[in-house]
């Protein structure tokens, strides 16, 4: 019989953070799996052995909603698969799950391979990814789909609006359907296609062009409704459905509304929705492009608050940087807002500035400083929001997403309270390819001290290196989600009509 207690790493002196409860003992791994945990485990000889230094030790994040080597219309993606994993890494994320898209009228799974040909042997972390459908047709929702699990691709976005992907009413239930049947979760990105046309249209006729109204053609109402009318959709078909970058309150409480009726509905917030405001997006000239993503950042406080109420409340499933990496200072990114401008206003045209923002390498210390060390959520509710329910959800867990005997030896090392040290966000220390981030200048209390990946230690805080090469990370072929999914076929249904029967 092996040793059990043949360990090649032993973490010492922290206390591990799971989200169900913590405590102070040795984390035992071996191979890059973890073992054992205990107190005062023995060190066999070899064996390595790391001073967590009274420091929290939280599970490796996994960022389950990240574009990389995505390009928008013409805009370049300022991140590849080193380029964004590095930066993943260095903020204290160790699995990201990112999309491949299908064109309309092409096929769901060379668009999967080839983007995992991008990917493949290039990355500095453990990865995935999600399939995004913009063609539902009866060969992808019959085959395809099945394809997908096949592969270890388990979830689809959809998106409500952008003309290029969005679907109706119709394909989003076909989609809906064909994923309850293939057991597959689909995310959704609300936002009503036809308002925020039709206002665009007008907003520029009147000479409103500045980054600032990419907001004003994206109220809070057009959320909702999309979201009102996604939740209505996936009731129909009784399928788990995530809403995918919620920004504001009243899609939140929709959300809310729906999980306490018994739903199989998860809700997703991104870290700029919860500390950035729409002021961003009024910065002088062309500044504000940078912050132009979609749902836009929203202007009132009580949407923020109403954020930081639904990851404290248990709404949000999961906090994603929702990373989309556009270079602002030279021509292949945010800049398309001026080669496009068709309304010869020297701020640009907010139509053609390609939507997202950095995020990658920020996301967990703004959720730890701003929500575990200022008191607004639990460490158990930041792990359960940035690692282990997105592993659920992404049928990874419990490989990742918690410490426990059998999971990949994945961790944050995070410094003591007593020890711990704040840093000054700033682009010239991140790690991600992209050339800004929105978060300069904010503080956050601590930073990842080590992160270490399947064993290995990936990132040094204390020096910010990273110290793994490209190729370091896996493919992650991942299972069904282990959350609840459709209620079954005791419930009450909508009436005499059964999604499970179809
Ligand atoms: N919105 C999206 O839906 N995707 C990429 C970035 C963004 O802002
Ligand atoms: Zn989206
Ligand atoms: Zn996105």
């Amino acid at each position: 019989m092996s040793d059990p207690f043949h360990f090649d790493l032993i973490i010492r002196n922290g206390t591990v953070v799971n989200a169900s409860d913590e405590t102070q003992c040795d984390i035992g791994v071996r191979n890059g799996v973890v073992t054992c945990l205990g107190k005062n485990l023995p060190v066999p000889e070899g064996c390595k052995v790391i001073d967590a230094e009274g420091g929290w030790i939280t599970p490796g994040g996994v960022d389950s909603h990240v574009h990389i080597g995505q390009n928008q219309g013409n805009a370049q993606s300022a991140d590849d698969w080193t380029t964004g994993t590095r930066g993943a890494i260095a903020g204290g994320t160790t699995t990201v799950v990112a999309f491949a898209v299908q064109v309309r009228g092409e096929k769901v799974m060379p668009a999967v391979e080839a983007y995992y040909d991008l990917a493949d042997g290039k990355t500095h972390c453990d990865y995935s990814f999600h399939a995004i459908i913009s063609d539902p047709t009866d060969e992808v929702v019959d085959k395809e789909l099945a394809e997908l699990v096949k592969f270890g691709v388990t979830s689809v976005k959809v998106y409500m609006t952008y003309a290029d992907m969005a679907l109706n009413d119709r394909q989003m239930l076909d989609i809906l359907a064909g994923s309850r049947r293939h057991g597959l979760t689909t995310m959704v990105h609300a936002e009503n296609h036809d308002i925020i046309e039709w206002m665009a249209e007008r907003l520029l006729k009147q000479g409103m062009s500045e980054p600032m109204h990419h907001g004003t053609s994206r109220p809070q109402l057009v959320e909702d409704e999309a979201t009102q009318r996604a939740l209505a959709l996936a009731e129909v078909i009784d399928a788990p459905m995530l809403l995918v970058h919620v920004s504001a309150k009243e899609a939140t409480r929709a959300i809310r509304k729906a999980q306490t009726r018994g739903l199989p509905i998860y809700g997703e917030t991104c870290p700029h929705y919860a500390l950035l405001t729409a002021e961003k997006m009024q910065a002088p000239g062309f500044l504000g492009a940078k912050c132009v993503c979609s749902p836009p950042l929203r202007s009132d406080p009580s949407d923020k608050a109403g954020i930081w109420e639904g990851l404290a409340n248990g709404t949000f499933t999961v906090l994603s940087s929702d990373h989309a990496p556009f270079n602002f200072f030279d021509e292949t990114g945010k800049k398309y807002g001026l080669i496009e401008n068709t309304t010869k206003n020297p701020a640009g045209n907010f139509r053609a500035i390609p939507n997202g923002i950095p995020g990658i390498n920020t996301r967990s210390p703004l959720l730890w400083s701003y929500g575990v060390l200022e008191g607004r959520i639990s460490r158990q509710r930041f792990v359960e929001l940035n690692s282990s329910n997105a592993a659920k959800l992404y049928g990874m867990y419990p490989k990742k997403g918690t410490i426990q005997p059998g999971s990949d030896a994945d961790f944050v090392i995070w410094r003591s309270d007593a020890s711990r040290k704040s840093t000054i966000i700033k682009q010239e220390n991140m790690h991600h390819g992209v050339d800004y981030t929105p978060y300069e200048d904010m503080e956050v209390k601590d930073w990842p001290r080590l992160v270490i990946l399947r064993g290995e230690v990936v990132y040094d805080g204390e020096s910010n290196q990273i110290m793994n090469q490209p190729g370091g990370g896996e493919f992650i072929k991942r299972r069904l989600s282990s959350l609840p999914g459709p209620r079954g076929t005791s419930r009450a249904w909508i009436n005499d009509f059964q999604p499970h029967k179809i």
